[in-house]
């Protein structure tokens, strides 16, 4: 079977663990548990008929103090950048840790993940600052952890550019 490994990378809080909770167990929780260091899950998906066992890295999230061990990244096939829609400063943010993993792996197919799309907020980006970001991914998906919204497209979009 083919094996490829995918790293979720971002700010704290924004929603990686949800994300993954979600599409690998099908739940969601209100708690909030920061992830040290990573945490590896794994789950099969069909693209075209092959199937690919994605190997899902769930990096503790980056704050101002504490950015990313770039050797969690080698040997990944893809990366999914998460942000929250809610928090703008997480879009900056998400943009500085794209540029810090491209330093060292400029091919890799990065996706742009806008989280929680279920909340409601005053401080919703304009769409003229949303696409100049997103030019520097691959693609960019919304998506809710909490209510499943694109959750399983997402891993489907990822599974599909890693072969
Ligand atoms: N409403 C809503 N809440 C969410 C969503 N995704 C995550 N949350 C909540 O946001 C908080 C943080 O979620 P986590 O998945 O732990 O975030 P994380 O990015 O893994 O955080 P770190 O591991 O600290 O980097 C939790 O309270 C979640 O319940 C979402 O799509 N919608
Ligand atoms: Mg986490």
């Amino acid at each position: 079977m083919i094996q490829k490994k995918v790293c979720l990378l971002g700010p704290t809080g924004v929603g990686k663990t949800s994300l993954v909770r979600q599409f690998v167990d099908g739940i969601f929780s209100d708690k909030y548990l920061t992830t040290i260091g990573v945490k590896i899950d794994k789950k099969q998906v069909l693209v075209e008929d092959k199937t690919v066992q994605l190997l899902i890295w769930d990096i503790e999230g980056v704050d101002r103090y504490c950015g990313f061990n770039p050797r969690y990244l080698r040997g990944a096939s893809a990366f999914i950048i998460v942000v929250d829609h809610t928090r703008s400063q997480s879009l900056l943010e998400g943009i500085d840790i794209l540029q810090s993993a491209r330093q060292e792996f400029p091919d890799t197919p990065a996706f742009f993940v806008i989280n929680k799309t279920d909340l409601n907020c005053e401080w919703y980006w304009s769409e003229d600052e949303v696409s100049e970001y997103e030019n520097a991914f691959t693609e960019t998906i919304r998506t809710s952890a909490k209510t499943g919204d694109n959750v399983e497209f997402l891993f489907q979009a990822i599974a599909k550019v890693t072969l």
